[in-house]
């Protein structure tokens, strides 16, 4: 039998959504969230694609997040909006506030989003690439649980932090790129042990300091930034920017409140726009097409841009169906109780 079944958005996104709903996640929520996990699939992002039903399903049932959470958004300043997502996911709480981050940066140049107490398990860049389709620049970052050693360090402190930025391109895919500020993305490790694999030494450390090839002692130890000292100073800014700055956690204050858990990290998200016509100095398209030469200075060469990779698979997904391992899909449905 081949191991990969194909499905159609629309599959999917009924199937991620039947799976929430029988787990008791109220019915906006659930098609939030299923709306991010299917895209995550169908881009062939296998760490945030339907593999997240597992990790979101277990936390429905562990009780920590509120599936029923009604986001409350305060209008704080011409430039700032603050959405509370009340301990619920976070992909509604996005979804109410980044209609009005759009409007703010329309009109004053910048604005910023804030997004406190959500539970935050998802990709960035559906966010970045929504903004970048409404013509704005985006940055959006979150901390996560505290699983990364600082450069130097050997005991976890800051979460896998990513930061996603999107630049808007008239009829083209956006430029976009989307990283955690660790080595890797958690979920490529938890992927890693559920395959049988090993993973690359210079991921992680293991409880004892050394590195290891072994994702469960990677899991148990330290995982190591990206870049060293350089991961390691913007993974801090992401804590402050997205922690204090915005009256929320830090990763090992939301490690701390998840009390052993295991459940998703809860804590904030930033996210700035910037609206490209009114920074220009006058000629807004000259600007535009000499961001454009930025990128072609970059294909022309033969190196790639980010994200090609993704918007390649959503192609290919278009044409021949979104491909899911069996396997996975047997795990995903089995979390439909009987
Ligand atoms: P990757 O290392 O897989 O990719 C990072 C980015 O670099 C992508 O935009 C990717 O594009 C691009 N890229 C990869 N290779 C190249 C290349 N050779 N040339 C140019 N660009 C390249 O990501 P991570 O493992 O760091 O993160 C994966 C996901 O995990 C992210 O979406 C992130 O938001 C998410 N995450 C979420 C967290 C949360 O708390 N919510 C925490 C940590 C991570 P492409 O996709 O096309 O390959
Ligand atoms: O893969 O590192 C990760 C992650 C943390 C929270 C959501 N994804």
């Amino acid at each position: 039998m081949d191991d990969i079944a194909y499905f159609s958005f629309s599959e999917l996104l009924d199937l991620s959504n039947r799976v929430l709903l029988a787990n008791g996640m109220a019915p906006d929520h659930a098609r939030a969230v299923a709306k991010v996990v299917a895209a995550g699939q169908r881009d062939d992002c296998q760490s945030h694609g339907i593999y997240r039903l597992i990790v979101c399903v277990n936390t429905l049932r562990n009780g920590k997040v509120v599936p029923d959470a009604r986001p409350e958004l305060t209008d704080v300043s011409p430039a700032l909006v603050r959405v509370n997502a009340n301990f619920g996911y976070s992909q509604l709480a996005f979804e109410m506030g980044s209609r009005v981050l759009v409007q703010k940066a329309r009109q004053t140049g910048i604005a910023a989003l804030a997004i406190n107490n959500c539970f935050h398990f998802s990709a960035l860049w559906p966010e970045v690439e929504f903004l970048a389709s409404e013509g704005l620049a985006a940055l959006a970052m979150t901390p996560s649980h505290s699983w990364v050693a600082p450069a130097g360090g050997t005991k976890p402190l800051f979460g896998t932090n990513p930061v996603a930025f999107a630049w808007p391109r008239t009829g083209r895919f956006p430029y976009v790129f989307d990283f955690a500020t660790s080595a890797v993305a958690r979920g490529d490790i938890e992927l890693h042990r559920r395959a049988g694999k090993q993973i690359p030494t210079d991921w992680a450390i293991d409880e004892n300091g050394k590195p290891t090839d072994d994702p469960t002692a990677a899991m148990r130890g330290a995982m190591m930034t990206f870049g060293g000292h350089k991961g390691s100073g913007l993974s801090a800014m992401v804590e402050l920017l997205a922690g204090p700055l915005i009256g929320d956690l830090t990763s090992s204050e939301s490690m701390a409140f998840d009390q052993g858990a295991g459940a998703t990290p809860c804590h904030g998200e930033l996210i700035l726009a910037f609206n490209p016509p009114m920074f220009s100095s006058g000629d807004s398209a000259n600007d535009l097409e000499r961001a454009e030469a930025l990128f072609a200075g970059i294909v022309d060469q033969g190196a790639r841009l980010p994200s090609q990779r993704r918007f390649d698979s959503r192609l290919r997904s278009e044409t021949n169906g979104i491909a899911v391992p069996r396997q996975l899909l047997k795990d995903v449905l089995a979390l439909i109780p009987e």
